[in-house]
């Protein structure tokens, strides 16, 4: 996990550096002062959860974490495993939990964006392959001042060790209180 959240680390670092008319917009000089000001956001615990073959579409679960003083927005993301992938919030209406797609997701300053069943996560759109536990998917998530970070999403068993870790999971199917 710690190595994952490096490599992005690194990765959005030289993202980052890489594009320099956003560099230039702050600072008129001195292309080393990037690393310095710019967020290094931690995605951890990326995780999915294993489908049926037949299933069209699958979901993916994180957390963010952003230390630094400026706020960030996830903007978007992609995977080669599927066709589409959307950002979604889960909405009550009345008893009914529905999905609803959503432009942008903040991330707040020296805060954590968590992505979890029941609430926030990025869905995966037209699978073109099976999500089978203990394998992984690529995932590129994009943000508004960090740029682009990869990460490795775990795909976890249905029944295993997904409870503890998200409580919301349960709620959209028990409406008995
Ligand atoms: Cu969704």
């Amino acid at each position: 996990m710690r190595l994952t959240a490096l490599t992005a680390s690194l990765f959005a670092l030289s993202i980052t550096a890489a594009l320099p008319s956003y560099a230039e917009q702050e600072h008129q000089h001195a292309t080393h002062s990037t690393e310095a000001s710019h967020n290094t956001l931690n995605v951890h615990t990326a995780w999915s959860r294993e489908l049926p073959p037949t299933a069209p579409v699958g979901a993916a679960f994180m957390s963010i974490d952003n230390p630094s003083d400026q706020a960030d927005r996830l903007l978007g993301a992609s995977s080669s495993i599927a066709a589409i992938s959307e950002l979604h919030a889960h909405i009550h209406q009345g008893d009914v939990m529905r999905m609803v797609k959503v432009d942008a997701i903040d991330v707040p300053a020296q805060g954590t964006l968590i992505l979890e069943p029941g609430g926030y996560h990025i869905m995966l759109i037209d699978l073109k392959k099976p999500l089978i536990a203990g394998e992984q998917l690529p995932l590129t998530l994009q943000f508004e001042h960090a740029g682009k970070v990869d990460v490795i999403v775990d795909i976890k068993s249905s029944d295993a060790g997904t409870s503890a870790a998200s409580p919301a999971m349960d709620h959209s199917e028990h409406s008995n209180h």
